[in-house]
């Protein structure tokens, strides 16, 4: 049987990773609303992407045997700013998340559950990446300044980010 104090952790990631799903849904609104499909795409896709973490971490309460206790979901802000500042607070989200991680790693490490540790090492890999992603935005975005043109020009790129899909074997 999971230890307690991890069930309940692994229960609030749940709620985080849909968190970050509602965030990234309000800011792909945000997008959309001021006319950049493509940066609202690119939200839509990290939004599919949040609730297939949110998922992992259900699934995996279920299979050990917890119960999945779902919380509630506060509201995310409406108000943003220009693009580079909306990748800033998205870095800035992905680097909170990460922290989370680390700290069920470390409770895992703590309480002995080596299953639940083998299971956190996917999430230590996709931080990398998540982090990356929205890392690369804000350099992008802060190359162009406040350049019409090249904004443009990325909001066509970002309309062809593919829609995630569960790692192999989910
Ligand atoms: Fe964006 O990685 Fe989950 O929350």
């Amino acid at each position: 049987m999971i230890n307690e104090r991890m069930l309940k952790a692994l229960n609030e990631q749940v709620t985080e990773e849909t968190y970050s799903a509602y965030l990234y849904q309000s800011m792909s609104a945000h997008f959309d609303f001021k006319g950049l499909k493509g940066f609202s795409h690119w939200m839509d896709m990290q939004t599919q992407e949040e609730m297939i973490h949110a998922r992992k971490f259900y699934d995996y309460i279920l299979e050990r045997g917890g119960r999945v206790l779902l919380d509630t979901i506060q509201a995310p802000p409406h108000d943003f700013g220009t693009p580079l500042e909306i990748f800033s607070s998205a870095l800035e989200h992905e680097e909170y998340i990460t922290g989370k991680i680390n700290d069920l790693v470390e409770l895992a490490q703590e309480v002995k559950d080596h299953a639940t540790f083998n299971f956190l090492q996917w999430f230590i890999g996709e931080q990398v990446e998540e982090e990356a992603n929205a890392g690369e935005m804000v350099d992008k975005l802060t190359l162009i300044g406040d350049h019409p043109g090249s904004l443009y020009q990325i909001d066509k790129e970002l309309s062809a980010r593919a829609v995630p899909t569960p790692p192999a074997g989910e």
